[in-house]
C-alpha cells in the first residue's frame, strides 16, 4: 500500500507491511523524512510511504509513535523506528548492501559530531524567512547560521574532496541535504555567496540519483512554505 495524498484522523489503519518491504511515515515536505526518504533510494530499498496529515493525525499512527512525528518507519515485524538519523542508521545497519556510514567506530563518530553541530541551526532555515516575514529582527539567527556554513565550508576546503566525507556521497551529505534543498525557499542563497566549496558540494548533490529521486522544485518548496509560514501548510500541494 502507498499513499501520495496524506491520511487523517478517522482513516483506517494501512494492513501490515510486506514482508519483503519497509513502511515509511512520511510528510511530502519535511526536511526530516526526506533523509530518510534520501537513504531509502540511495540504497534502493523496498518501500512504501503513507504520508501523514500532521494536523490531523490517525488514531493509529499516534499508537505506532507518541510523538506523532515523521519520518516513522514500520518493519514487517510491527517494530517502529523514528527521530530521522536514528531511522537511517537503523537502514543502514539493517540493509549492509551498499553501506552510507563509516566502517570504523571514530569514522561514525565524526559524522555524528558534525550533525550535531549541524542540528542547532537546521532550524534557521525555516525560521529566519518566518521571521521575515513577520517583521522581526533577525540579525543573531542570520550571524549563527553564516558561522555554521563558514564552518561546513573549511571543512570541505580542508579534505578537498567533493563530498563530506570522501569523494563519494556518504551518510552525513544526505542528512544535512535536505535544508539546502530549501536554500532557495527562505531566499537564504546569499548565505553561500562565502562558502565557495559548499556552493560546489551542492552542485554535486543535485547530480546524485537519490536526491534527483526526492527532490521538489523550488516552486513548489516556496508555495509549501507560504502556507507553512502562516500555519496553514498543505500538505498535500501540487497532487
Ligand atoms: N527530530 C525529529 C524531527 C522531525 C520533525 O520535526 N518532523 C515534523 C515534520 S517536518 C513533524 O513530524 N511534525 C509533527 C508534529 O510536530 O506534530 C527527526 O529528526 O526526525
Amino acid at each position: 500500500m502507498s499513499t501520495e495524498k496524506s491520511v487523517i484522523k478517522g482513516t483506517p489503519e494501512p494492513g501490515p507491511v510486506p514482508k519483503d518491504s519497509i513502511r515509511l511515515y512520511s510528510m511530502r515536505f519535511c526536511p526530516y523524512a526526506q533523509r530518510t526518504r534520501l537513504v531509502l533510494h540511495a540504497k534502493g530499498i523496498k518501500f512504501d510511504t503513507i504520508n501523514i496529515h500532521l494536523r490531523n493525525k490517525p488514531e493509529w499512527f499516534l499508537e505506532k509513535n507518541p510523538l506523532g512525528m515523521v519520518p516513522t518507519l514500520e518493519t514487517p515485524a510491527g517494530e517502529v523506528i523514528y527521530e530521522s538519523p536514528i531511522t537511517c542508521e537503523y537502514l543502514d545497519e539493517a540493509y549492509p548492501e551498499k553501506k552510507l556510514l563509516p566502517s570504523t567506530p571514530f569514522g561514525k563518530a565524526r559524522q555524528r559530531m558534525m550533525l550535531e553541530h549541524f542540528s542547532n541551526v537546521e532550524l534557521h532555515f525555516y525560521k529566519i524567512p518566518v521571521r521575515r516575514l513577520k517583521g522581526e529582527d533577525v540579525s543573531g539567527l542570520e550571524a549563527e547560521l553564516k558561522v555554521s556554513l563558514t564552518k561546513l565550508d573549511e571543512h570541505l576546503v580542508k579534505k578537498k574532496t567533493k563530498f563530506f566525507d570522501g569523494d563519494t556521497i556518504t551518510m552525513i551529505d544526505y542528512m544535512l541535504w535536505p535544508f539546502f534543498e530549501r536554500i532557495e525557499m527562505g531566499d537564504l542563497e546569499p548565505f553561500l555567496d562565502n562558502t565557495p566549496e559548499l556552493k560546489k558540494w551542492r552542485a554535486h548533490m543535485l547530480e546524485d540519483p537519490a536526491v534527483k529521486a526526492t527532490i521538489h522544485s523550488v516552486e513548489s518548496h516556496k508555495a509549501f512554505f507560504k502556507g507553512y509560514a502562516v500555519e496553514k501548510p498543505d500538505y498535500d500541494y501540487g497532487l
